[in-house]
Formats: structure tokens, sequence, C-alpha cells
């Protein structure tokens, strides 16, 4: 449990009651690839893993189940007191097995970390996300055989699924769904009948705090969330300057013993280099800073939509840019040594409401409901992004439990004396200059230039200013297409013929486009 990076970082798996070939394992996640096959009586199970050095601990057996895992647990500690008596797990894949020994399905529900898992148990495969459905899962399921991967590219060859509740068909493909975000699929292999349990949802009432504790309160939760998630190697911290990031990156430092990592990204057009610098100084990381040229930055759409299987445009504007920072870290991350474990400060406007900019609290609670609503399947919190390039990354403001009290605080303590993330700055107060804790907030697509210049390529291409949005929709959708439905590589697309298409076909291209 040790290593830099979690045994698995992806998979696909086929549970079959027939001999058909496995399908060609397709995953934009690089790593090594181990293929494994497992038969009994009444079926097979066909696993290809991209993994970085370890494949033997992202599975586990015991008593006749079989247990495929990519990604990690950040509450192993607490789960294993939950097994007395009992030989201590060796890997977290172990661990969720002899834990669903003790609670079935319901073993998901104690669950704190970032994976999806895929468990055969007799004529049963049992998918599971986690909370916040960070790690994608996506199933295709017919009688007789259940396909899953943590990719939906990898599913492309497969025979047409049918619907599993409330699986969210994929774009192009109503064969392949997406397990929605803590949900288990209960799956009999030999009807493809499932059962669906939701293992985790947001909050819907609000705790009323003072605000001592309330301060102390998501402090400790997330100077726990980071130090679970720090591992054993030198922790990197993308760092913007901006509050979330620099929260991250100084309890990160607090807690190692030599200096951290951080590294910033900027464009030829615009950066946060100067406000990055502050903190870095101020904790004494090694700071790196990485400038990627606007036409460069644009020209990688395809590879951040291969990656992210997103359809949102305003996602794809955040995820543009910090794919384009890992693509440029180095380390190939092939055979598992070199690819680095990356924290970041993403996710915590989703809770906190900062993304709008909104002083009146009914309207914040309503925003933060909505985004609270509507996060599943955006794929933003995905791995893919950066393990496109061999690392790993993992969001210590969607860990179960910071989401969980950060959510639930009363938006009185969100917004307050006139500042927004009002609770988390006050919580931050002693580990960063003053400066850093009051800066308002400033967007990765805004502080890259990346939302400007993505408008300026479509406007430039000659789509009116009132339908750039809706244009850049479109050309996400497109790419989309090719690079997950149609299964093309991102260096074959050009973002340029895309987006001359899209502009050249206004009428066309109006009408309303399926999510
Ligand atoms: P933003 O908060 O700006 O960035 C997310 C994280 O990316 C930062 O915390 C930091 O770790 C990293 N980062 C940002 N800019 C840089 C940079 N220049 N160099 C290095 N690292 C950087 C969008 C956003 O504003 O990102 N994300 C929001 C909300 C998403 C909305 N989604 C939704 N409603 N479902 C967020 O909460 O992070
Ligand atoms: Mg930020």
């Amino acid at each position: 449990m040790e290593a830099t990076l979690p045994a698995a970082i992806g998979f696909l798996a086929e549970v079959r009651q027939d001999d058909a070939r496995p399908l060609e394992p397709v995953f934009a996640a690089r790593g090594s690839l181990a293929r494994w096959h497992e038969r009994t009586a009444d079926r097979s199970l066909h696993t290809a893993l991209v993994h970085s050095g370890a494949p033997d601990e992202a599975y586990a057996r015991d008593r006749g189940r079989t247990l495929v895992l990519a990604g990690e647990l950040y509450n192993q500690d607490d789960l294993i007191g939950l097994l007395p008596g009992r030989v201590l797990p060796g890997s977290d894949a172990a661990l969720v097995v002899a834990l669903f020994d003790v609670y079935g399905v319901h073993a998901f529900r104690l669950l704190n970390g970032r994976f999806a898992a895929l468990l055969t148990d007799r004529g049963r495969a049992v998918l599971a996300t986690d909370h916040a459905g960070s790690v994608p899962l996506y199933v295709s399921v017919a009688p007789g055989q259940v396909l899953a991967a943590t990719e939906a590219k990898a599913l492309r060859a497969a025979p047409r699924g049918r619907p599993v509740p409330p699986g969210r068909p994929l774009r192009r493909r109503p064969g392949t769904h997406q397990v929605p975000a803590g949900t288990v699929l209960d799956i009999e292999v030999s009807t493809g009948k499932c059962a669906a349990h939701r293992t985790w949802t947001p909050p819907l009432a609000r705790r009323i705090l003072p605000e001592d504790e309330a301060i102390d309160t998501v402090r400790r939760t997330l100077e726990r969330a980071v130090r679970t998630r720090t591992g054993a190697g030198t922790p990197l911290v993308v760092l913007s300057g901006g509050i979330d990031s620099s929260a991250v990156a100084a309890l990160a430092a607090g807690r190692s013993a030599g200096p951290i990592d951080t590294v910033s990204m900027g464009t030829d057009e615009a950066d946060e280099f100067p406000q990055a610098r502050v903190v870095a100084r101020h904790i004494g990381s090694v700071h790196r800073e990485i400038t990627v040229p606007t036409a460069d930055l644009l020209r990688g759409l395809p590879r951040a939509v291969w990656a992210a299987e997103c359809l949102d445009p305003d996602v794809v504007e955040y995820l543009l840019p910090l794919t384009a920072l890992y693509l440029r870290l180095g380390g190939t991350g092939e055979g598992g040594d070199t690819g680095r474990r990356i924290l970041t400060g993403y996710g915590a406007d989703i809770p906190l409401g900062g993304m709008h900019r909104e002083n009146r609290l009914p309207r914040l609670d309503t925003a933060v409901c909505h985004d609270m609503d509507t996060f599943d399947g955006l794929n933003e919190m995905t791995p893919t992004l950066s393990s496109v390039a061999g690392h790993w990354s993992t969001h210590p403001y969607w860990d179960r439990d910071v989401l969980d009290v950060l959510v639930s605080l009363e938006a009185g303590l969100k917004r307050r004396h006139g500042r927004d993330k009002w609770v988390l700055r006050a919580a931050l107060g002693d580990v960063l200059p003053h400066e850093v804790v009051v800066r308002p907030k400033l967007g990765v697509h805004e502080g890259s230039g990346t939302t400007s210049s993505f408008s300026r390529l479509l406007a430039d291409a000659g789509v009116p200013q009132d339908r750039v949005h809706q244009a850049k929709r479109l050309v996400v959708q497109r790419i989309f297409d090719q690079v997950v439905v149609d299964g093309r590589h991102p260096d074959e697309v050009s973002v340029d013929a895309v987006v001359d298409l899209v502009a050249g076909r206004p009428e066309h291209d109006a009408r309303p486009v399926p999510r």
C-alpha cells in the first residue's frame, strides 16, 4: 500500500458464460498492460489491467470471489478495524474482498476512496464506483456476459448491451452505460438482470456550527485527506496560487520531511505565475513553471476529450490546461517507475459555491445544490487526465469526508464577511500568507486564457459571438464522437477541421445536442 501509484489505474474486465474471444484492450491511460484469465465451472473472467508495476495487488481472491480494483482507498485504518482476528489484508483489493465477505454489497458503503471495482461472486458480477464516481466505470450487459471498463472506448467493440438502470447510456452507444457515482450494480450474469444500490448521496441538510468549530472541522478533515493521499514519495501539487491548491500544498508541505514539489502552468497569453510563486516561496517547495503556447494548448483538445470522455464544453475548458500540464511534466509512466502522484485543489468550488461569485445565500445554496446534482458523468475528476502521461492525480476536496463536511455547512459559513469560500480561507489562515488567503477566485480556464483563446478560434472561423458557446459544445461533441465513439486516436483528429465544419454549418448544427 506504500507504492507511489495505485496498483492499477484502469481495467477492462469481461465476465462471460461462453468462450468468446476477449476484446482488444484500448486505453488512453498509460502504463504497463497485464492480462489475466480465470475460468470456473460456469463462467470465465478475462481482465486487462493498466498497472504501475504490481498488477497482482489489483486482484484479490477469497472464497470463490475475485475482485479487480482500479484506484485506491483512503480509510484503510478504519476499515481494517472492522476485520478483527483476520490476517491483515496486503492490498486495497484484498481489503475490499474481505469486507465483502462480512458485509456483502454494503461493503461499498464503507469505503472512502478513488476507485472503480468489479467483483465476481458465483453467478453475479458486482460493479462499484466510489462516492463521486471519480474513476469512471462503463458497462455493457447482455444475458451471459457482463463487460466493464474504466474507459468507454475500451467497450467500443462490445456486443450491444441491454439497459441497466440507473446506468447512463453513452452518446451514440446506447448499449454501453456509465455506472453512476456512489453506486453498486449487482448483475446476474446469466440473465443480465441488475439490482442497483446507492452507496452515497450528497447531504441535503445543512449543519449549523459556531465559526470556530466549522473552521476546526474543515481543517482536520482536509489535513487527513491530504495525508492519506500523499503516499510514499515526494508529493507534487499542481498549484495555481488560489486558495484551493495553495491550501493543499501548504498542508502537504507541513507534513513532509523535505520540500515538496509544486508546478504551475501558463500560456503565452496568460498565467498566474506571480501568485503561485508567493505560495511556493512561503512553503519552501521546489517549484516549476511550464508555459504552453496557446496554439499547442488548443491542439490538445482531442487528447483532453479522449482522456476525460467528457461532452461538456465548460468542463473541457477546465480540463484542457490541466491535461496540457500533465503531459509536460515528464516521466513516461512505462513500468510505473517515473509516474508521479499528483495532488490538486480541484473540486473545492463545487461544495462551496466558489464558481458562482454569489453574495446572496439562497442563490449560493441553489448553486451548490445544482452542482451537487449535476456533477455525475462529467468525468472532471477522472485520473485518466493525468494517466495519459503516466501519472496519478487525486483531489483532497472530493475526499468523501471532506465533501460531506463542505456540502453540509450552512451557506452563511461559505459566504461570510464579504468573502467567498470563507470557511476554507479561515481554516488555512495560519499556513498561508494573508494575500493568498484573501485572493479572489480565478478559474484555471481564465488564468490560462483557455476560454478566451477557444472563443477566438471559433470567432476567427466565422462563428457569431452569440453562437460561440453552442459552437464549443458542437466541437467537443464531434471530437468525442471521433475519439470515444469511433475509436480514433487523438493525434488523427484535427481541431481546425472540426472547427471549420462546425463554423460552416450553422443551420444544420443549431439543433439541440443530446447529452
Ligand atoms: P480551478 O479551481 O481554477 O483549478 C482546479 C485545480 O487545478 C486547482 O486547484 C489547481 O490544483 C489546478 N490548477 C489550476 N490552475 C492551475 C495552474 N495555472 N497551474 C497549475 N495548476 C493549476 C474549475 C476551476 O475553476 O478550476 N473547477 C472548479 C469547479 C468545476 C465545476 N464543476 C461542476 N460544477 N461540476 C473546481 O471546483 O475546481
Ligand atoms: Mg482554483
